[in-house]
């Protein structure tokens, strides 16, 4: 009989109970041909935790204590649960390095999909989570009941430092709350940070003083950390509650250091997560959006896209709800095949943002799928309004009163001319 080559078979016990300070992932995996799903479970539990792919020589006692453990398989959904003692506290990019790591490259497998971790409390309880929550954000935007709204100036990238504030300062006299820089807008020649932050500083002022309203703004100072330490404290030097950082790109590390910099001012995370589509959109393999959610509420961010369902970017409903429950709740309950049960103790909520091909018309779906705690973004669909930015916002705005007087879109706008003329233009089409 040929010699036992590797370990693999003892990271696999379907009679384990995890234990309470466990953490447990879902995977779904198809095992490659060849590979039994008992052989390719053993693998991924035993190379995201201690294992490799032979037998070793004479190990410490405390190994065996360490040893991640395969105990429940559905079709291809299986489940693992991992020693607390696996996992430094804090290190958010350890664990990603663990159970996010090498295992995605097996060739045991075909395919390998993290879906969800249920983290224990004192994993938890080692980070801070977001500085406000979403009661802290409603409190300092004065807006207690509708969804906070917002947009970014189109085209993305392009406009001179006095172009873009001027059309932000439209957007927000059509009622918006907050302006946002796009994901690629940094410091360019034509449209420097610094200037930016100078010239929008003035016209939010000017229009608070004409609404009465709070006004801000997710200005972005994504970068390298040093580099978005020295925006992030000129965006305080000028009053401003926000600062926008592309998640994804900068990493949970700069992210973790962010957060704790800019709590110190005070201030909030907007998290964009451009490149997120990168390693979500295959529903077979790579990491789940509202495991990414996760993990930036853990580290702290304000707020996070999500999704729309209805618009020009990839995801389901059953994901944007899925993403939604994991920022917002204090205790998430399972979901088939998309959530674990998460308990986040005392770690504060986040906003869910929706962006992404929105316009006066599609407010009632995105409301009937959020309800009314989140951050509405919708950009091409106010400057593309008819009679522009100003009129584009409030046509946004009267949709979102709409849905809040529970009347429909068709029965406002006759009285509403802003959200006629959308309606005119877009009616409730679905961008692709
Ligand atoms: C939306 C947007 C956002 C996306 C990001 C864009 O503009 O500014 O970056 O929503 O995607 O550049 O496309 P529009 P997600 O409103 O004009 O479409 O929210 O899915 O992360
Ligand atoms: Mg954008």
């Amino acid at each position: 009989m040929a010699k036992k080559i590797d370990w693999y078979d003892e990271f696999v016990d379907f009679r384990y109970k995890p234990a309470r300070d466990d953490l447990v992932c879902l995977f779904y995996f198809e095992p490659e041909r060849g590979i039994t799903s008992r052989e390719a479970a053993g693998r991924i539990a035993s190379e995201s935790s201690t294992g490799t792919w032979t037998t070793l020589h004479e190990l410490p006692s405390r190994m065996k204590s360490l040893q991640a453990m395969a105990f429940e398989m559905k079709s291809n959904y299986l489940k693992v649960a991992y020693p607390r003692g696996l996992w430094e506290d804090g290190n958010l990019c350890q664990l990603l390095s663990g159970i996010a790591g090498n295992i995605f490259g097996m060739k045991a497998v075909k395919n390998l999909r993290l879906i969800d971790a249920t983290l224990p409390p004192s994993y938890v309880k080692s980070f801070k989570g977001p500085h406000h929550g979403i009661r802290g954000i409603r409190k300092m935007m004065k807006v207690y009941k509708r969804p906070l709204t917002g947009a970014v100036p189109k085209p993305k990238i392009g406009f001179s430092a006095a172009e873009h504030a001027k059309v932000a300062f439209e957007t927000w006299m059509g009622g918006f709350d907050f302006t946002k820089d796009d994901e690629n807008l940094t410091s360019t020649k034509f449209n420097r940070f610094e200037e930016r932050v100078r010239l929008m500083t003035k016209m939010r002022d000017k229009a608070e003083n004409l609404t009465g309203e709070n006004k801000s703004a997710f200005i972005n100072i994504t970068g390298d950390t040093e580099t978005m330490k020295k925006r992030a404290k000129l965006l305080h030097y000028y009053g401003w509650e926000y600062a926008m950082i592309d998640v994804v790109v900068t990493g949970p590390a700069a992210v973790h250091s962010m957060r704790d910099y800019l709590s110190d001012m005070g201030m909030a995370i907007h998290a964009h997560r451009a490149m997120h589509a990168a390693f979500d959109r295959n529903p077979k393999h790579g990491m789940t959006m509202q495991f990414l959610a996760k993990i930036m509420r853990l580290i702290g961010v304000t707020q996070i896209h999500s999704g729309t369902a209805v618009g020009k970017l990839v995801g389901t409903k059953d994901e944007v709800k899925a993403i939604a429950d994991t920022l917002r709740k204090p205790t998430v309950e399972p979901k088939k095949h998309l959530l674990l049960k998460q308990d986040w103790g005392s770690i504060k909520s986040a906003f869910p943002v929706s962006s992404g091909g929105l316009h006066p018309g599609l407010v009632p779906e995105v409301m009937d799928l959020y309800g009314t705690d989140f951050v509405l973004l919708v950009s091409g669909g106010i400057h593309g309004h008819p009679k522009g930015t100003r009129a584009g916002a409030k046509a946004a705005m009267q949709a979102v009163e709409a849905v809040m007087e529970h009347t429909s879109l068709k029965e406002k706008a006759k009285t509403n001319k802003e959200l006629a003329q959308a309606l005119k233009k877009w009616g409730t089409m679905k961008p692709k």
